[in-house]
């Protein structure tokens, strides 16, 4: 399929390029593809039919950088960064803004400077953050965020909450495995047990209208989501039910959209088409931590309907971010 839009495509500046070194994909030439915004993905984008990558930070970066004012200030180049490349070429990448959650305030700031300024089409923040020290970690549910939430609410504007690895107080769990941590599986339980503390904290009942973006199919949640609210209403009935008022597949079907991000695979893509539908879905490579060309003849051959294919592929996207293609 020629035109597709990727929606997980990252890049790294030097300030945060580090931890991503770590990774075994990091392979020969990996540093020059984080770092590369207009040359080398452009090419494999005309190679495979990518006519757009919507760009974001790698991960951790920004969540990493415990001191609040270098996180703002590395967020705020990052952005910049990013931008250039987007006004370069209008016609092939857009971007997710990177934020400094660990302060709200300046936060919303950015967000409204990505936004109104630099013309990023919503946020992109990896998980957790440290705040102040390395072993101070927060996640998205804290009451301090419901403030960004009302702005991002307002702003119409999703936010994608993209893996990182485990804490290490977190990471006892796969201690001694160090092959279950990262991609294989460690991004997947940090990212998806993440994702449900969100949806249990109650903003979706008090921000309605927020859009979640979550990839690798949603981190397992379609397939988890109809288990979870069956025991769930067992716990609710037992008096130690979560703020959130609401069944979590009515949030999912509603503020949350997924990604085929790192997930090459038909069989789960088919059942979360038959648990949310084929609108709900946008095409992601995860570049460069996943191939361009392994995402995109998947996704070209994998056996949907065409129109399902052009929605999942770009239409979805077209419409979700209101692109003028
Ligand atoms: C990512 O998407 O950010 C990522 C990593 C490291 C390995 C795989 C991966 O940061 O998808
Ligand atoms: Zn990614």
């Amino acid at each position: 399929m020629l035109g597709k839009i990727g929606l997980e495509e990252h890049f790294a500046i030097e300030e945060t390029l580090g931890p991503s070194m770590g990774f075994a994909s990091a392979r020969v030439g990996f540093k020059e593809k984080l770092l590369d915004l207009l040359e080398i993905r452009l090419d494999l984008m005309d190679k495979y039919g990518m006519d757009m990558m919507i760009l974001s930070l790698n991960s951790p970066a920004i969540q990493a950088i415990y001191n609040k004012q270098e996180a703002i200030d590395v967020a705020k180049k990052a952005n910049d960064i990013m931008a250039n490349a987007f006004a370069q070429k209008p016609n092939r990448f857009r971007g997710f803004a990177a934020l400094p959650m660990q302060d709200p305030d300046a936060a919303i700031e950015e967000l409204h400077r990505a936004v109104d300024e630099l013309g990023c089409v919503g946020v992109l923040v990896n998980g957790f953050s440290q705040i102040d020290d390395k072993d101070n970690i927060v996640y998205l549910d804290d009451p301090r965020y419901r403030p960004f939430w009302a702005e991002l609410e307002k702003s119409g504007k999703p936010f994608y909450l993209h893996p990182r690895k485990m804490h290490p107080k977190n990471a006892g769990l796969i201690d001694g495995h160090p092959w279950l941590d990262g991609a294989t599986w460690g991004f997947t339980v940090e990212t998806a047990t993440h994702a449900l503390r969100l949806l249990s904290c109650g903003i979706f009942d008090e921000y309605p209208d927020l859009k979640i973006l979550i990839g690798h199919l949603g981190e397992t949640l379609p397939f988890l989501v109809g288990r979870i609210d069956n025991r769930m209403n067992i716990v609710r009935k037992a008096g130690f039910g979560p703020p959130a008022q609401k069944p979590f597949y009515e949030y999912m079907a509603k503020n949350v959209w997924l990604t085929t991000s790192g997930q090459f695979q038909t069989a789960p893509l088919l059942a979360t088409m038959m648990e949310f539908g084929s609108d709900k879905i946008m095409f992601a490579t995860d570049w460069p931590f996943e191939e361009v060309q392994e995402a995109c003849e998947w996704f070209d051959a994998c056996p949907i309907s065409e129109l399902d294919r052009q929605k999942i592929g770009r239409d979805n996207a077209i419409k979700f971010f209101g692109l003028d293609l």
